[in-house]
C-alpha cells in the first residue's frame, strides 16, 4: 500500500488566542493541513473547551480545513452543529458511544468525514468493525483532557498493530496521533504508521522555537521517519 502523505494538525487549544487572525494568516502561509479543534465537556474528559458556536467563528477566520475531535459524552447530540459550523472531518471516542456505528453513519450522512478515536487503554478490537466505514482512526497518546503531557509509552505499537490491521483488510484510511507528538517521538510514531501529526506544545507551539522554523522541523522529522 502506498504511504498516506504527513500532513500537520495544528491544536488550536495551544495557540496564541491573542493574536488568533494573525496567527491563523502563518498557518495558512505554511501551508498547514488541519485546524485541530478539541472539544471537552467536563464529564468525557477532565476539562472544558469550546462548542460550535466559537469553531464557526474560527472556520469563518481561515480556508484551512476544521478537524474537530470530540471528547464529549452523547456525541450525537452536537455532531450537526459541528457540521454546521464547518468541520470536514469529526471524530468521535468510541468509549463514549453504545452505538458507534450509528454515529459513525451520522457524521458521513452529513458530508463530514467520520473518524474513530480511541483512548491509550482502549484494545484495538473496539473499532475493528467500523474501519471500513471511516476515513482516519485518532490514536490517543495521552490520556485525553490537557495539552503538553507526556507519552503512554505502549501507545506505540497500538499505532503499528493498527496500521497492519488497516493493511490487512487493504483499506487506504489515515491514521492520527495526539498527545506528545515531539520531535522526540514523532520517528517512531511515523515508522509505526501514523500520517497526520496533531501539533501542539511538543511541536508548533513549542516555547523555545519561533512557529515556523517548529513547523519546518517537524515537517522534516515526519518525512525523514517515513521515508
Ligand atoms: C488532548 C487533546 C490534544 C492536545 C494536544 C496537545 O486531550 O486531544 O489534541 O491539545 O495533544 O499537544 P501536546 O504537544 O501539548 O501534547
Ligand atoms: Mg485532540
Amino acid at each position: 500500500m502506498t504511504p498516506r502523505p504527513i500532513q500537520i494538525a495544528a491544536s488550536i487549544i495551544c495557540a496564541d488566542w491573542s493574536a488568533l487572525a494573525q496567527h491563523l494568516k502563518t498557518l495558512e502561509s505554511l501551508s498547514v493541513d488541519w485546524i485541530h479543534y478539541d472539544v471537552m465537556d467536563g464529564h468525557f474528559v477532565p476539562n472544558i473547551t469550546f462548542g460550535p458556536e466559537i469553531q464557526a467563528k474560527l472556520h469563518a477566520m481561515t480556508a484551512i480545513p476544521v478537524d474537530t475531535h470530540l471528547m464529549i459524552e452523547n456525541p450525537d447530540a452536537y455532531i450537526p452543529q459541528f457540521a454546521d459550523a464547518g468541520s470536514r472531518l469529526i471524530s468521535v471516542h468510541a468509549e463514549a458511544l453504545t452505538h458507534l456505528d450509528r454515529t459513525v453513519q451520522l457524521i458521513a450522512s452529513l458530508n463530514v468525514t467520520p473518524a474513530v478515536a480511541i483512548n491509550p487503554a482502549t484494545p484495538l478490537s473496539a473499532i475493528e468493525y467500523v474501519l471500513d466505514e471511516v476515513g482516519m482512526v485518532l490514536v490517543m497518546t495521552v490520556n485525553p483532557g490537557f495539552a503538553g503531557q507526556t507519552l503512554v509509552p505502549y501507545t506505540i505499537d497500538k499505532i503499528a498493530e493498527l496500521k497492519k490491521m488497516i493493511d490487512r483488510r487493504g483499506l487506504d484510511i489515515d491514521i492520527q496521533v495526539d498527545g506528545n507528538v515531539s520531535f522526540e517521538h514523532i520517528p517512531k510514531m511515523v515508522a509505526a504508521g501514523a500520517n497526520i501529526l496533531v501539533a501542539g506544545t511538543s511541536s508548533l507551539y513549542h516555547k523555545d522555537k519561533p512557529l515556523p522554523q517548529a513547523h519546518a522541523e517537524l515537517l522534516q522529522a515526519a518525512q525523514a521517519a517515513g521515508a
